[in-house]
């Protein structure tokens, strides 16, 4: 069952509010999942596997269980855990994506189990932000076919991406496979969020062509991103690769209990450092630029990108792509305004 988190403001009117606190983050009263606020699930007494999905602009979570049972992590952005980890709570940030499995059995008929949210720092909260949703135990019906018997405690993570190239099972990718080390710094300066102090802009009046990294396909390179900041939390997403987290300064030098599996959004905490151990899998395309971004997208909009190129740095040229259309819709228009241009399959 996916379950996709998100906040917002709306208006008297019922639109959608927007306030970017000074390009910090956009943080709403309502939580919603699925679209839906505060919504209850009904659910069987047998074991649930959820795919969590946060798409709020800015906020992070940190989910708990008004039982205080745990939940038990079995898959994460780019596939399964080799190893399942029972946490009580795990922090997720936008567009990062964690599964797990919620186990109803002890649970009698008609008892409602909440998830809640216990936060995480620099999150600005309103009166309900520590609810997400709940559910309710009902009857057991139906066939038990699909179902699982027991909590698993191994599984297989997927395999190698591409073997015949190449590729490499990322979550046995070690440290001695690295050709590089690169560290990239996350900052607010002059007015303007940066990676290794450079933004978008930078990219833009190159022509497109300036990349931070020049990598080979199918090389594995370790890299640390650092936030020295203690005032902001920013999810970095690399674009292209899956990631092995192999150290956390803020928990002993390993990664938390709930980023057992490949990753490609790294939740860089205040005054955290990250590091990762990554190859560069082009499969069917012969290389060329990817982004680097946080994925807070008022961060992303103000103007956190950047770009590393893959083998030939000229393929995939962005400037030879469909240019897009300006969208003059202001922000709270609802129903959107559909523009000639944006019309499906252009
Ligand atoms: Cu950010």
């Amino acid at each position: 069952m996916p379950l996709m988190i998100s906040d917002a403001t709306f208006n008297a009117d019922g639109s959608l509010g927007f306030n970017d606190n000074g390009h910090a983050g956009l943080w709403g009263d309502v939580i919603m999942v699925n679209g839906v606020p505060w919504p209850t699930m009904k659910v069987k007494p047998r074991i649930y596997r959820f795919r969590v999905l946060v798409a709020s602009i800015t906020r992070s979570y940190r989910p708990t269980l008004s039982t205080g049972d745990p939940f038990y992590i079995v898959g994460t952005d780019g596939g399964m855990t080799p190893k399942v980890e029972a946490v009580q709570s795990w922090r997720q940030g936008t567009a990062e994506r964690y599964e797990i499995l919620i186990d109803f059995r002890k649970y009698k008929v008609g008892q409602m189990i909440e998830m809640r949210n216990l936060s995480n720092k620099n999150n600005v909260n309103y009166a309900n932000t520590n609810k997400i949703m709940r559910f309710q135990v009902v009857a057991d019906s139906g066939s038990m076919a699909g179902s699982i018997s027991a909590i698993p405690t191994t599984l297989d993570d997927g395999g190698s991406p591409n073997p015949e190239l190449g590729g490499l099972d990322v979550m046995k990718l070690t440290p001695d496979m690295a050709v590089a080390k690169r560290i990239l710094r996350v900052k607010r300066q002059n007015g303007e969020w940066t990676i290794n102090d450079e933004t978008w802009e930078d990219v833009e009046a190159s022509g497109f062509s300036r990349c931070f990294a020049n990598t080979q396909p199918y090389s594995v390179e370790q890299w640390t991103i650092t936030n020295e900041s203690g005032g902001w939390f920013h999810p970095l997403h690399i674009h292209l690769i899956d990631g092995k987290i192999i150290d956390r300064n803020t928990n002993g030098g390993k990664p938390f209990p709930w980023e057992g599996g490949p990753k490609d959004v790294f939740y860089a905490g205040e005054n955290e450092s990250v590091t990762v151990l990554m190859q560069f899998n082009t499969g069917a395309h012969n290389g060329g630029r990817y982004m680097v971004h946080c994925h807070n997208l008022v961060h992303e909009d103000h103007d956190m990108m950047v770009q590393f190129s893959v083998g030939d740095s000229q393929n995939n040229d962005p400037v030879s792509s469909d240019y897009p259309v300006v969208d003059t819709t202001p922000m709270n228009s609802y129903p959107p305004v559909y523009r000639p241009g944006l019309a499906a399959g252009t």
